[in-house]
């Protein structure tokens, strides 16, 4: 065990909640059985002549947890946790006529029941980035249509699965996959748009379908189920990254980038940020164009978006230093109708993935941020994680991420900040997405060449038990508070 020289004990409340995050796409495998209809990523990972997935892998098979869900569930109780979130495959539970597949409901009901029975509480995504193939083929988010078809999924799985669970997730990080996947064609399904035309109009639809969603469960599904609704969004917090950068610029990065979903859903005026729709009303302007690239919303539309979460799901990986950048309509502006650019401290240590810096105090201050700014909501840290290489068992470096940002939460709490728990990404080593099996986020680890999948715990199992019983942590104020301060 590690001794602190001037350590802080982290205590965290009896009602905060421990537990792990997946995904349908990168566990399941059996991609084409029991009627499963082709989504955007089997479209994606199964590109010939390449896919451009790391080694070319796919998720065909990944942890293969549509069979060995019961592993998932032992791998959940051995780490003492007592929550899972998972997501649902629409291509699994609907068909092209938007008739029910009885099958697809059973592997849920099945997973469902079995996870109830060990006293582990479900958390439900419904969309984690699987789009069904057919929905694409008619433009997908990108087409207001899609906002009746996520409708009808939605009425599917809150009428099938509602008797048991209470807690869902409408989206998983809109802006990752709204601008990965149409701005940029990084992700499925791999569409450039120019001057960010695509991943704003997914971003419009998904902000609709979502307050459908909602609505929808309000009405149809509260009064005998009671549950709860919510939206997951991911973020960093932005720093000025140097000392002639104004506090605006850093305030105008998390607005672009969060609040163009957090304000329409938390804020009490409600609608995109005042910022977001100045300044791309103005560049579409300058640009010529004689509408601005960023739809509005009808006064009813606001009204139905504002409130419409009983929770706020919140993914923290990392986060950045920011500046500001001008503006030229000449070149291809794909990210800067914000006008702000970022980058990160070499000083912060990184993770396997080259994104993923180790950064304990962005997620304090975006907490402290989130509850000064949407009047302390209920939030959820439905993800947070750290990869490193195939097969390191010793993951002493996971370790120290989880102890420093469960540090940070607690110290938010105590601050004040509604953190009713934390689902950490992620249970088993999964696929992850464009990067393949390349960098590994479980806290137990998968044997691709394993045919059963047997789920080896990590070092950082037998940490989170510890954790978990004693419902502390010890940290230094000085690893947690990484970031340059600028005077
Ligand atoms: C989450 O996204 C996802 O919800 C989850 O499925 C995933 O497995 C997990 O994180 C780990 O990545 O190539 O430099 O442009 C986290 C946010 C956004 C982080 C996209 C990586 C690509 C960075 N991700 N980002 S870059």
């Amino acid at each position: 065990a590690c001794s602190f020289i001037n350590a802080e004990t982290f205590t965290f409340p009896n009602s905060f909640i421990f537990g792990a995050a997946t995904a349908s796409y990168q566990i399941e495998g059996a991609w084409n059985v029991d009627g499963k209809l082709p989504s955007i990523w089997d479209t994606a990972t199964h590109r010939q002549p390449s896919n451009d997935v790391f080694d070319g892998l796919t998720g065909d098979e990944a942890a293969l947890s549509y069979y060995y869900w019961q592993k998932d569930i032992e791998a959940l109780k051995n780490a003492n946790l007592t929550m899972y979130r998972f997501s649902i495959a629409w291509t699994r539970v609907l068909t092209k006529n938007q008739q029910v597949n009885q099958k697809g409901i059973d592997y849920y009901n099945t997973l469902i029941n079995d996870l109830i029975a060990e006293g582990i509480t479900p958390m439900v995504t419904l969309y984690h980035w699987d789009l069904p193939q057919y929905l694409q083929d008619i433009g997908g988010w990108m087409n207001s249509e899609i906002v009746k078809y996520y409708e009808v999924y939605a009425d599917l799985v809150f009428k099938s699965f509602g008797d048991r669970v209470k807690i869902f997730i409408t989206f998983n990080e809109p802006s990752v996959f709204c601008d990965h996947g149409h701005n940029y064609a990084e992700h499925a399904p791999h569409i450039w748009t120019y001057d960010s035309v695509g991943g704003i109009l997914c971003s419009h639809h998904v902000l609709l379908s979502h307050a459908r969603a909602y609505r929808l469960y309000q009405e149809k599904y509260l009064a005998a189920q009671n549950g709860k609704v919510g939206i997951c969004l991911n973020t960093g917090f932005s720093y000025r990254g140097n000392g002639s950068v104004p506090q605006d610029t850093v305030e105008r990065a998390i607005q672009f980038y969060f609040g163009r979903y957090t304000n329409p859903i938390f804020s009490e005026t409600g609608d995109y940020p005042q910022v977001m729709r100045d300044a791309i009303d103005q560049k579409s302007k300058q640009q010529g164009r004689s509408f601005s690239r960023l739809p509005t919303f009808t006064a009813e539309e606001v009204q139905m978006l504002k409130g419409s979460a009983d929770f706020l799901a919140l993914n923290y990986y990392s986060s950045g230093m920011v500046y500001p950048i001008s503006f030229d309509p000449t070149i291809d502006p794909v990210h800067h109708d914000s006008e702000v650019a970022g980058f990160s401290d070499p000083d912060w240590k990184v993770a396997r993935s080259s994104w993923l810096y180790q950064v304990p105090q962005g997620l304090y201050d975006l907490l402290n941020w989130i509850r000064t700014k949407y009047n302390n909501p209920d939030v959820y840290i439905s993800e947070n994680g750290w990869s490193d290489a195939p097969l390191t068992i010793e993951d002493h470096d996971r370790i120290e991420y989880m102890r420093l940002h469960l540090a940070a939460i607690s110290k938010a709490i105590t601050d004040g900040c509604n953190v009713l728990g934390i689902t950490v990404w992620s249970l088993v080593d999964n696929f992850e997405w464009m990067r393949g099996y390349d960098e590994r986020f479980g806290i137990y680890a998968i044997d691709l060449n394993d045919p059963d999948r047997n789920r080896t715990p990590k070092k950082s199992v037998s940490y989170l038990r510890n954790v978990t019983n004693s419902r502390t942590v010890e940290a230094e104020n000085d690893e947690i508070f990484v970031v340059k301060v600028y005077p």
